[in-house]
């Protein structure tokens, strides 16, 4: 591929120097992601998912408002490189762009080697949701509305299993099964939010391990990116979706379940890291789901990838026909082992707010 529109296209950014050199980069599932080289430095340039995000303009602007709350208070952030007529993003016949300055000198870890490098993640998310404690929610539109209403996302999987637009149910009965079995499990969080005990703060939404920038030397975290979804939510989400992702043994694609794993020493690690900063501030309730949130969160993110190889894969980027349900096995197999931890990682917690 010769990126030849994008070269073009790029012309209407207020970036430095030449383009020299342009190329898909990262393994993020919702936008197309590109890397550019210039003779004096390098940016990301990204195709936004207008399936996903219907209204681009809202996410800038909400990635404007909290990327300049954070600046301010001295926090590396995303860098919204703006067209030459002063706009966060350009849009043409082909779609919509946007560019940020490329973050240097960092790694994106798509598993948790270590310990050490898990509990550094929770830190640097748990430090995000204090950065934004007094951030004026009402500020920020609901990007995605029920993005993390797991009984809505329920009845949407339920949905796509009826439909079976593509015809590939029956090659997942078992795993449907194992999701509708489950119906009664997934309402703990909304149920408190209703109720008042989960309080809703400004939430990033996304907490996957590939979401943070981590320093390449220290393996500290460096910036929190991929702003798409900073929205009012749960603190439980942001918990509960990087245990998913992180505190496995395997990748999320990993096809051979042997080696997925739900790892307590992961768990114990991201929750020291997340929590040293927010255990004073969180309410019992929260404290109380916050082994749960783990289960709910890879149980909603396997009922996606589930739904979404049923619909025909229409959602997530996808590398060959069966990814999403390789995908949604994983989660399947890391929530199974959840489901009889709830009590270890409640102790766990209790040991970390002592
Ligand atoms: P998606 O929404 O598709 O997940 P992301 O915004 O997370 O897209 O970007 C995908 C990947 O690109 C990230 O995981 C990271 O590796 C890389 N990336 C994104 N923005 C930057 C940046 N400003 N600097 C360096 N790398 C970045
Ligand atoms: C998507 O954008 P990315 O790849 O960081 C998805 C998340 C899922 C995740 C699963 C906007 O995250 O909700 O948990 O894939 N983002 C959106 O890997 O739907
Ligand atoms: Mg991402």
């Amino acid at each position: 591929m010769d990126f030849a529109k994008e070269r073009e296209l790029l012309k209407n950014f207020e970036i430095e120097g030449d383009v020299q050199d342009v190329s898909f980069y990262g393994e993020g599932h919702i936008n197309v992601t590109m890397l550019v080289k210039t003779n004096k430095q390098n940016y990301i340039l990204q195709k936004i998912n207008t399936k996903v995000f219907k209204r681009p303009e809202d996410v800038m602007n909400n990635i404007l408002l909290v990327t300049e709350h954070l600046k301010k208070k001295g926090v590396l952030s995303l860098s919204v490189i703006k067209t030459l007529d002063k706009k966060p993003m350009f849009v043409n016949s082909d779609g919509c762009y946007r560019v940020y300055d490329f973050i240097e000198d960092t790694v994106t870890l798509q598993r948790a080697e270590t310990k050490e490098v898990f509990s550094n993640a929770g830190y640097s998310f748990g430090e995000f949701q204090n950065y934004l404690d007094d951030f004026d929610a009402t500020k920020l539109v609901e990007i995605i509305e029920n993005f993390h209403n797991t009984p809505k996302r329920y009845e949407n999987f339920k949905r796509s299993v009826e439909e079976n637009k593509s015809g590939r149910r029956s090659l997942c009965e078992k795993e449907v099964k194992f999701v509708t079995d489950r119906e009664d499990t997934f309402a703990r969080v909304t149920d408190a939010m209703l109720d008042g005990s989960v309080p809703v703060r400004v939430t990033h939404n996304d907490t996957k391990l590939n979401n943070i920038l981590m320093d390449e030397t220290t393996l500290k975290g460096k910036a929190v990116i991929d702003l798409d979804t900073v929205m009012p939510g749960s603190m439980l989400y942001d918990f509960g979706d990087s245990i998913r992702f992180g505190a496995s043994t395997a990748a999320e694609d990993e096809k051979d379940l042997d080696k997925v794993h739900f790892d307590i020493d992961l768990f114990r690690a991201y929750a020291e890291g997340f929590l040293s900063t927010l255990k004073d501030k969180i309410t019992p309730k929260e404290k109380e789901l916050l082994p749960y949130s783990a289960y709910l969160m890879t149980m909603e993110c396997g009922m996606r990838f589930l739904g979404d190889f049923i619909d025909g894969d229409t959602y997530f980027a996808t590398k060959y026909s069966d990814h999403n349900l390789v995908r949604a096995r994983t989660q399947f197999a890391l929530a199974e082992e959840m489901e009889k931890l709830e009590e270890e990682m409640s102790e766990i917690i209790e040991e970390i707010c002592k």
